[in-house]
């Protein structure tokens, strides 16, 4: 079971790297490290396994806060309309994004960042992106919104990216051009 102790922190050069392609169809180390981080996220919000692991609650993981510079990642989340995302994903690419974007109005966070960065992050407001899913099939997903959101702050990870990156280091409260802000649902 992954918890806390297996997530690398900000400055491991796991977070600092592009990614290497996952090999198709993906070997059976692969698919059980993706299957686990994706039990990792739905343990980190149940309350009592949570309390239990000490588990900081996420909305998803990407391998390199692992440590293991492949591209796969999962999550789990509902958005605002009650829309499920919960699935892991293997060579994720953005295949079109909209000129618009947005931010969430919280700004956000990372299980690899122990620290609060206050700013907005500017991200596409809409996304389409392919990968393989956990059940093998190729996808093909239109995300908007704040899970377009999530899924860019998991491809970063990805790319070597982190989330304070983005933030305008001048002004870090400045309203990003040709962006609405989008909001954080809340988790039950
Ligand atoms: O990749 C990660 O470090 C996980 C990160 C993903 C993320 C954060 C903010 C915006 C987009 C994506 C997190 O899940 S941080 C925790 C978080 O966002 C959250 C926790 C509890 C309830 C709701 C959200
Ligand atoms: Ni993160």
């Amino acid at each position: 079971m992954i918890t806390m102790k297996d997530i690398v922190l900000e400055g491991h050069p796991a977070l600092e790297q592009v990614a290497e392609e996952v090999g198709m169809p993906p070997s059976n180390e692969d698919e059980q490290t993706l299957k686990q981080m994706l039990q990792f996220i739905k343990n980190s919000q149940d309350e009592t396994i949570a309390e239990k692991y000490n588990l900081r609650a996420g909305v998803g993981l990407a391998a390199p806060q692992l440590g293991i510079t492949k591209r796969m990642f999962a999550v789990h989340f509902e958005d605002l309309n009650g829309n499920v995302y919960s699935d892991g994903y293997y060579n994720p690419k953005i295949i079109s994004h909209s000129v618009e974007k947005t931010f969430l109005s919280s700004g956000e966070g990372c299980l690899s960042v122990n620290r609060e960065v206050p700013g907005y992050v500017p991200r596409y407001a809409r996304i389409t992106m392919t990968a393989t899913n956990l059940a093998g099939e190729k996808v093909k997903l239109r995300l908007k919104g704040y899970a377009a959101v999530v899924y860019q702050h998991e491809l970063d990870h990805l790319n070597g990216i982190m989330f304070y990156e983005h933030i305008d280091k001048q002004d870090p409260f400045n309203q990003p051009e040709n962006a609405t802000p989008c909001d954080l649902p809340a988790i039950d």
